[in-house]
């Protein structure tokens, strides 16, 4: 993420991945205040074994497509909602990317962090059975907490 301020919203993302049973690690990696920390990210992930990356950042959102750009690994971007226009500029920051470099965008906020947790885990399950079910899972016990009744 951009900002430890970010923390608050990418944690679902941390959460999301911890309930699923998958590995992860957290860092900070403003694009625009360590800008060598992202390039040193970016260019050694895929060779310490990093399978997919969540970034996330808000307002002038430039972390997930520089981060794109730097490797072939799939990065999912979520727009961190920001104080002065609520996200819409991490979000225009983050989904229009040029063709030829792409960041799959999620939504803005807590959502948007949850989700880019479990397309992680989709992505990942792929080629990891145990995932799988453990998904499926998650899924079943979403769908099972859904009532019928707004009232109970
Ligand atoms: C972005 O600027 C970060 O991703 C964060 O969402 C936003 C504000 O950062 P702070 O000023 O709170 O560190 O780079």
């Amino acid at each position: 993420m951009g900002s430890t301020s970010d923390w608050e919203t990418m944690r679902h993302a941390a959460e999301t991945l911890d309930a699923l049973g998958v590995a992860h690690e957290t860092r900070v990696v403003s694009a625009h205040r360590t800008p060598q920390r992202l390039y040193d990210y970016a260019t050694g992930a895929a060779d310490r074994g990093i399978k997919v990356i969540i970034a996330g950042a808000g307002g002038a959102a430039h972390l997930p497509g520089m981060a794109a750009s730097m490797t072939h690994l799939p990065v999912l971007g979520v727009p961190v909602e920001s104080k002065a226009l609520k996200g819409m500029d991490s979000l225009l920051s983050i989904v229009q990317m040029p063709g030829g470099i792409p960041v799959g965008t999620l939504a803005i906020g807590k959502a948007g962090a949850i989700n880019a947790g479990l397309l992680a885990a989709s992505i990942l399950s792929l080629s990891d059975e145990g995932l799988a079910e453990r998904l499926k899972d998650w899924r079943q016990r979403q769908t099972d907490s859904v009532a019928n009744d707004p009232q109970g």
